[in-house]
């Protein structure tokens, strides 16, 4: 009997021990970096992770101005700061030369489409695959 309740401490201890570095590590968010140059994402795919906080960081390089357009993808998401987000919530707008970082968490898996709006039709396409 005793013994049995001193093994439930040590597994008391050992559950504090785990939870603290991973409390930390789901606090910080994954960084994602995309470049936009004319006319293309790079990279062009993305795989997320259902539940992990990422900071997505969009890097216009082009000439033009380039939306990440991710309407169904955005609305699957919890977005940490949606006033980055133009038309809706549908898409982020980036000018040439313009950075900007979306914070925002996957929740279902799938895969998502991913468009320029502007420039899809020259082939400013790409995807989004949540796991
Ligand atoms: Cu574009």
């Amino acid at each position: 009997m005793r013994q049995t309740r001193a093994l439930g401490r040590i597994g008391c201890l050992f559950g504090l021990l785990l939870a603290a570095p991973l409390a930390q590590s789901a606090s910080k968010p994954v960084e994602v970096d995309v470049v936009m140059v004319d006319y293309s994402f790079e990279p062009d795919h993305l795989t997320l992770r259902q539940g992990v906080l990422y900071q997505l960081h969009l890097e216009n390089h082009g000439n033009e101005t380039h939306e990440f357009t991710a309407p169904v993808f955005f609305a699957t998401a919890t977005i940490d700061n949606s006033n980055v987000l133009d038309n809706k919530g549908s898409e982020i707008t980036l000018q040439p030369g313009e950075k900007k970082d979306v914070f925002l968490t996957p929740h279902k898996p799938g895969r998502y489409d991913l468009r320029c709006a502007d420039h899809d039709w020259y082939g400013m396409v790409g995807g989004i695959t949540v796991k």
